[in-house]
């Protein structure tokens, strides 16, 4: 990949202890506001917007876009209609940033969300570094760059490869955080959660992918999606995952060894919401500590 932009170059940072200073803050309110979404909390749309903000990188520009110009905050991104329903985790965010703006950057805080919402959900530790800096409005991408959920295996594999994700077992690992949350009828034209514990980071979307009884429906949006008789949806882009026969063998792999899917998913998560960002050989990596963890 080319060497991306001046503009990509991580700025100073502050010492770990205030960043896990901002990361228990997350943690406290992910905790105190747990009613959001009939109960299932803020954790699952935290992760999506982090991923929604790293989504926009493309290796080969000039300016990378993805988390590093934090513009997810401007109306531009947030309105893309890829985007909806990821006002309500830029508004729980909000007073966080208030509050701890000379330290923090937008991309900065919408990383270190989804890593605090992922490791709060008992998934694995994401390592994460600090240096993002708030760009301007004019550096803001086009709507348009997040996937298309209709799709197929070979539209996802090179959606990711666009990512600069080669490698299958990434793409399929990456997937697997489709455990959180649901999809909501009037943001995205689908309806219902991929399983059993929506706010709890495991490998069972793996497992139901496997396991369950699929068929094709037509949603009440006119959208095809995959339903389960316990009433688990799945996207044609997650059932491409069991379609294609070097993805269905990965699916597998991490439907049997859930700490295998952890490992991988780690990895590929913190290069996801690093993607573009040349970091200084010597900026720290930080694994932070749980709430519970802290509690001990
Ligand atoms: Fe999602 N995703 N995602 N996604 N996603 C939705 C919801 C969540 C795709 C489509 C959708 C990833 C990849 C892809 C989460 C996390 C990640 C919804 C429903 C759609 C349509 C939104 C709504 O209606 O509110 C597609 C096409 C992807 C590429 C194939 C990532 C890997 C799985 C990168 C990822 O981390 C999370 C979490 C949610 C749940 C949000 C919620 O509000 O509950």
């Amino acid at each position: 990949a080319p060497k991306s932009s001046e503009l990509a170059k991580p700025v100073d940072i502050f010492d770990k202890t205030d960043y896990q200073k901002i990361y228990n803050q997350i943690a406290t309110k992910l905790r105190e506001e747990d009613e959001y979404d009939n109960y299932i909390g803020y954790g699952p749309v935290l992760v999506r917007i982090a991923w929604h903000a790293s989504g926009t990188f493309r290796p080969h520009e000039k300016i990378p876009a993805g988390t590093y110009g934090g513009t997810m905050r401007f109306d531009k991104e947030l309105d893309d209609p890829s985007n909806m329903g990821l006002r309500n985790a830029f508004n729980f965010l909000k007073p966080i940033y208030d509050e701890n703006k000379d330290k923090i950057s937008h991309g900065d805080l919408i990383t270190l969300g989804g890593v605090c919402a992922i490791q709060e959900m008992q998934g694995p530790k994401i390592p994460w570094r600090s240096g993002r800096k708030d760009l301007p409005f004019d550096k803001t991408p086009e709507n348009g760059r997040l996937p298309d959920a209709s799709r197929d295996a070979t539209y996802v594999r090179n959606y990711y490869h666009g990512l600069n994700f080669l490698d299958d077992k990434e793409i399929v690992a990456l997937l697997g955080a489709h455990c959180l949350g649901k999809t909501h009828l009037k943001n995205s034209g689908y309806e219902g959660p991929w399983g059993a514990a929506s706010n709890m980071f495991t490998n069972e979307f793996f497992k139901n992918l496997l396991n369950e009884k699929w068929e094709l429906k037509t949603n009440e949006a006119g959208n095809k999606q995959w339903d389960s008789p316990k009433g688990y949806m799945m996207l044609p882009t997650d059932m491409a995952l069991v379609q294609d026969n070097k993805f269905k063998k990965l699916v597998e792999q991490f439907a049997n060894d859930e700490q295998y899917f952890f490992k991988v998913f780690s990895k590929s998560f913190s290069k996801l919401i690093e993607n573009g960002i040349e970091f200084p050989e010597n900026r720290k990596v930080w694994l932070f500590k749980t709430l519970d963890e802290q509690e001990e």
